[in-house]
């Protein structure tokens, strides 16, 4: 049977919000959870990834978990550690214990951010492309990667990590529009994902079918995901205000944009 009450974690943040707003439509009722309290949510659970009994209890009797709480750009190693490598830990034991058989993660493009982007007629970016993590924050989406594979091998839990490009909105760079998911798309990416079949552990590209997309998006539609959407729409504004990428600009030159780039973030 399709899952239908969704433990949705992160669901105060930027993505969450969106989701909160679109999956119900795809007949979902959501179990909220996030750090912060949600507005008009008096029902969320306030709750630390940290603190085990209020993540198994959160879980407990839910159909499926789509995880989305962590934090979501570069940090210091120890808060990556502690909210994405540990918390993700936490969730994963809790579903183990509550017998939860589906999570869909929230990996990112930055578990791969060092691949070069396809320029000309090199082929699109395939989902099995070496791991180049280009940020402490890359790196614990590679490990919430292979936690999902463990778990499927070990516990028989099933998940779907889905690397996801940008998704809000709108694209707000020359960037985005390569690996833009506009949120309607993101809810059918993740409706796919929490129905599909035997999907065991199933690596993803998540993003619209974009017309400059840089990654193959086969093993997102084999799980029966139909994007409907394209970014090519906003490329004439954004190109007009930030030109085109620039061959010679290191940021411009890999998947993973700026975080390539930055620098990083002391102390270790
Ligand atoms: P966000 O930073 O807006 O939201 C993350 C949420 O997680 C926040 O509301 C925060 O309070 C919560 N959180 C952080 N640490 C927590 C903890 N220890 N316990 C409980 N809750 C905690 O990020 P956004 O953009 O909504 O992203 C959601 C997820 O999707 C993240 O895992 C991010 O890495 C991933 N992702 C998002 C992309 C995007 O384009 N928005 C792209 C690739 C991946
Ligand atoms: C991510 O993983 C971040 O969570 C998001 O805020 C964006 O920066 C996105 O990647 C991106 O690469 O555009």
């Amino acid at each position: 049977p399709a899952p239908r009450t969704v433990l949705l974690t992160g669901a105060a943040g930027g993505l969450g919000t969106l989701m909160r707003g679109l999956l119900p439509d795809h007949g979902y009722a959501l179990r909220l959870l996030d750090l912060r309290p949600i507005d008009g949510e008096p029902d969320a659970v306030v709750a630390d990834l940290a603190d085990r009994e209020a993540v198994r209890e959160a879980v407990r009797g839910v159909d499926a978990i789509i995880h989305l709480a962590g934090i979501s750009l570069e940090a210091s190693f120890d808060k990556i550690l502690k909210a994405n490598i540990e918390g993700t830990y936490n969730l994963y034991e809790a579903a183990r214990e509550e017998g939860v058989r589906r999570i869909v993660f929230a990996s990112s493009n930055h578990a791969v951010g060092y691949t070069p982007r396809p320029r000309g007629d090199d082929p699109l970016i395939p989902v099995d492309t070496p791991r180049r993590p280009d940020t402490f924050y890359g790196l614990s989406k590679c490990f919430g990667e292979d936690l999902a594979q463990l778990y499927w091998d070990k516990h028989g839990i099933e998940t779907v990590s889905v690397r996801i490009g940008s998704c809000f909105p709108e694209p707000t760079s020359v960037r985005m529009l390569s690996v833009w998911m506009s949120p309607a798309d993101g809810a059918r990416l993740f409706h796919a994902a929490l129905t599909a079949e035997d999907v065991g552990h199933t690596v993803v590209h998540g993003s619209s079918a974009n017309t400059r997309l840089w990654w193959d998006l086969t093993s997102a539609r084999a799980l029966g995901y139909a994007p409907q959407d394209d970014s090519e729409v906003f490329a004439e504004k954004l190109i007009a205000e930030q030109g085109e990428l620039d061959p010679d600009n290191p940021a411009h030159a890999r998947l993973g944009g700026h975080f390539v780039t930055d620098p990083p973030i002391w102390p270790y």
